[in-house]
């Protein structure tokens, strides 16, 4: 591995589900003891990289955004050049560093990152989609590294059973680990950011083979022009 390689780290999810928030707190929590960067992808847009630069938990240089400018799944598992390109200027630019954190647009409940582009990655789940999502599966919830369920805090609020929700998921990943987070509750959050701390130490070490969590399920987009993008996957 290259000297200046650091350990990446996907952040996926459906939008909404507090990825950008989750990158916050790892960065909070984490920037004193680890040299970090991150990379956000949005369609249009430079919004994610906007609102983590004024959340002011890590120095704004260090956050660079990604323009996908098609569905931003594309980005992190078909044509990964962009957001490589992007990882790869930012490693040299601050080097070293020990871990970049590359948020997926967040357009799709099944959206998963390529292993040609990240090391490991994170799923984010939260309690206001509903308890049955963990349930019901798909490729990111099956076989991300990590899943979170996030917004713990909100579950009296939604009539979602955090406990039940997490044995679902824990069932459906064969063991692989499920963090319930909530950004209030800081044993939560503690968890969380000793999970990449081990995760961090880990890849370094070699000792970690990424895995591919498989293609997403066959969807469609209305483009732009009004037409309908579908993408099948077949394997
Ligand atoms: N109640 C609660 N809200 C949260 C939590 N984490 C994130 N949010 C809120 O959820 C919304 C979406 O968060 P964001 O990080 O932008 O989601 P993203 O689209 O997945 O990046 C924002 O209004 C956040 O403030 C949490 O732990 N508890
Ligand atoms: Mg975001």
């Amino acid at each position: 591995m290259h000297e200046t390689r650091s350990f990446r780290l996907g952040v996926a999810g459906p939008v909404g589900t507090g990825k950008s928030s989750l990158i916050a707190t790892v960065c909070r929590e984490l920037a004193d003891e680890l040299r970090l960067g991150v990379i956000t992808n949005d369609i249009y847009t430079d919004e994610d990289a906007r609102l983590l630069r004024s959340a002011g938990v890590l120095d704004p240089d260090r956050i660079r955004a990604v323009e996908t400018g098609a569905c931003p799944h594309t980005a992190i598992r078909d044509d990964v050049t962009p957001n490589l390109i992007a990882v790869e200027d930012l490693e040299r630019d601050f080097a070293p560093l020990d871990v970049v954190l590359v948020e997926s647009g967040g357009d799709n409940l099944t959206a998963t990152f390529s292993p040609a582009l990240v090391d490991a990655q994170i799923f984010v789940l939260d309690v206001a989609g509903g308890g049955d999502v963990a349930r019901k599966g798909g490729p990111g919830i099956a076989r991300a590294d990590l899943l979170i369920v996030n917004k713990t805090d909100l579950a009296p609020y939604v009539g979602v059973d955090v406990e039940q929700m997490v044995k679902d998921a824990s069932e459906a990943r064969d063991g692989k680990p499920v963090i319930a987070l909530s950004r209030t509750d800081p044993a939560s959050v503690a968890e969380l950011t000793e999970w990449v701390r081990t995760m961090t130490a880990h890849v370094r070490t070699g000792g970690h083979t990424p895995v591919d969590p498989g293609p997403m399920a066959p969807h469609s987009h209305v483009g732009e022009d009004g037409t309908l993008i579908t993408h099948v996957h077949s394997h």
